[in-house]
């Protein structure tokens, strides 16, 4: 893969673009396009974002690659050949430099640099970002493209410090990769991470141990090589099948709504549905098996218990098949795994499950890992124990106004934005698929693209109209939580102690943060607020207010 350029950085731009991966390039696709000066500040090596630094054994995209790919090209999605029903990582990240060097996107992306500070002059009405090497660049607008799940997390251990062996995080993996043969492995945390790399492990490693604190529920992704004639008729209808996805709550297409209460049909009838989910493999397909799966605990314990059985079925250990069973959320209100092998990989004799809810890791010792009851000897300790999600970006960027607005401050008690978009005090800041928007529940790439659509239709709004500040009212900040927060307690997804929540990061305020009124809702609400002169924000020119 070529090197991405450092040309010199221009001092004075339009926008300031925080990440080089999926929402950075194409927003500098967007907004360049536009004639706008635009530069991303990418503290990795490489373009890609999440897919540049996970690089874990099994990393794949739970998303189907037909649909996990950008849409704003017909010509490019048309080219592109995806090998299998899901991108692996490799291949993810090789798309992602393919889309940098055809759109010439390179140029504009400034790597190894981390973005430290943001602060808001309000006199001269623009942004100035700090690097970490102290390089200032003044923006009229800042674009916030820096992910969701780019902060990596290693828990506090004592001792860590001291392991004699080698330990990685599935987010920060090294390049050269790990080989784990003939080594003694542990592995901390069964999320989606995790699920994607126990098999890999345990087939590589001598013996491997995982330290399960919360089972989540997996689902078989049955990946397969792409089959020519799937892949011809989706190409031969790519643009309509897009709009069709952009119609749904997850922006994912191919996929008949359901009309049904997992309530309204017998037993039998509700096994042999989910029997069929179970075996086309998928997490969309089988939450939309019927309407109410994330509204109505009865009939999401339906679900729940068919794949508990599911799991019992697989594991030939009864007392594993249980741990692995789980009972403490509902399926779905965590974010449904994907696997290929994983409940399967417990019935190898090198492998062992410790679960670490009942005993919990009291620390790390230079010969392995210590619960409150034993020590367990390991060469290699692999935490894939998750991110500071939504805001953990955001949190370790210094982002303040001249007026006294100190971002953190504001967000001590949870995430405050107008339609995930924009933060009251906050003036030509842009957030990209962050808290309040539904992006980490839908396809992620059909979410950046329709809010970068959105913030490059605003400036272009507001630059016909020689306007230079927009920013939302309080009132409508307010309001906006308040529907994401309503919403999100119509559904079951507050039961569950997820990373939605904030519950994974000690002291982190417990608040839902993804909107989950759907895709198609949101998108349509966007375009009424645009439509309505962008109803709820303040657009002025410097000093004087006109709408
Ligand atoms: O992280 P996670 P992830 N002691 O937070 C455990 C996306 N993604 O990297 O549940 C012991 O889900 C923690 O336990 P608990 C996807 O959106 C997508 O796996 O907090 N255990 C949990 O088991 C996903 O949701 C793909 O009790 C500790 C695990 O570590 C998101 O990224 C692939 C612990 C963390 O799970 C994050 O997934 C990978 C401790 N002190 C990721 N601290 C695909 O597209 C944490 N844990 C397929």
């Amino acid at each position: 893969m070529p090197d991405a350029l450092n040309s010199p950085s221009p001092r004075q731009l339009d926008v300031a673009i925080v990440g080089g991966g999926l929402a950075g390039l194409y927003a500098i696709h967007r907004l360049r396009g536009m004639g706008l000066k635009v530069r991303a500040y990418e503290a990795g090596s490489g373009v890609g974002g999440t897919w540049f630094w996970n690089r874990y054994p099994g990393a794949r995209c739970d998303v189907e690659s037909l649909e996990y790919s950008y849409a704003f090209s017909d010509a490019l999605q048309q080219e592109w050949k995806w090998p299998e029903r899901y991108g692996n990582q490799p291949e993810i990240l090789q798309y992602i430099n393919h889309v940098a060097d055809r759109f010439d996107l390179r140029r504009d992306v400034q790597l190894n640099t981390r973005i430290t500070s943001a602060r808001f002059d309000p006199t001269a009405g623009e942004w100035t970002v700090t690097t970490d090497a102290g390089e200032e660049i003044k923006a009229r607008y800042c674009v916030m493209a820096a992910g969701n799940l780019s902060t990596p997390r290693v828990p506090d251990f004592k001792g860590i410090g001291d392991f004699k062996g080698e330990w990685y995080h599935s987010g920060l993996w090294p390049h050269e990769g790990v080989d784990f043969s003939g080594l003694r492995v542990g592995v901390v945390g069964t999320g989606s991470s995790g699920v994607q790399m126990i098999p890999l492990i345990a087939r590589q490693a001598r013996h491997l141990t995982v330290f399960q604190r919360t089972a989540n529920f997996s689902l078989p992704a049955r990946n397969a090589p792409m089959e020519t004639e799937r892949e011809r008729a989706h190409k031969a209808e790519y643009p309509a099948r897009r709009r069709a996805a952009y119609d749904t709550p997850f922006a994912i297409g191919g996929h008949p709504k359901p009309t049904k209460s997992a309530l309204a049909v017998t037993a039998e009838e509700r096994n042999a549905a989910y029997e069929s989910k179970w075996q086309e493999g998928g997490s969309i397909s089988f939450l939309y098996a019927y309407t109410d799966l994330l509204v109505n605990k009865e009939a999401n314990d339906t679900a729940s218990e068919f794949v508990r059985n599911k799991i019992r079925s697989i594991v030939t250990d009864p007392t594993v098949a249980e741990l692995l069973a789980a009972k403490d959320h509902p399926i779905g209100t965590k974010r449904l795994c994907l696997d290929t092998g994983y409940y399967e990989t417990y019935n190898r004799p090198n492998v062992a499950l410790v679960d670490v809810r009942r005993d919990p890791i009291r620390e790390i010792t230079p010969a392995g890992l210590r619960t409150g009851q034993r020590e367990f000897e390991l060469d290699a300790i692999v935490f894939a124990t998750g991110f500071d999600a939504m805001t953990g970006a955001l949190r370790e960027i210094d982002v303040r106004t001249g007026d006294g607005a100190v971002l953190a401050d504001k967000w001590a008690g949870g995430p405050l934005t107008y339609l995930g978009l924009m933060v009251a005090g906050f003036p030509n800041m842009f957030v990209v698929t962050g808290p309040g928007s539904p992006g980490v529940k839908t396809q992620m790439i059909a979410s950046i693209e329709q809010h970068v659509d959105w913030i490059a239709d605003c400036v272009g709004h507001m630059r016909e109209r020689g306007l230079d500040r927009i920013e939302p009212s309080l009132q409508a900040e307010a309001d906006w939580v308040d529907h994401v927060n309503t919403v999100a307690d119509s559904t079951l997804y507050p039961l569950a102690n997820s990373w939605y929540m904030g519950a994974n990061i000690p002291g982190k305020p417990r608040v839902f943060m993804p909107y989950v009124g759907g895709f198609d809702r949101y998108k349509r609400r966007c375009d009424e607020v645009a439509a309505r002169g962008y109803e709820g924000f303040t657009l002025s020119r410097r000093a004087t207010v006109v709408a």
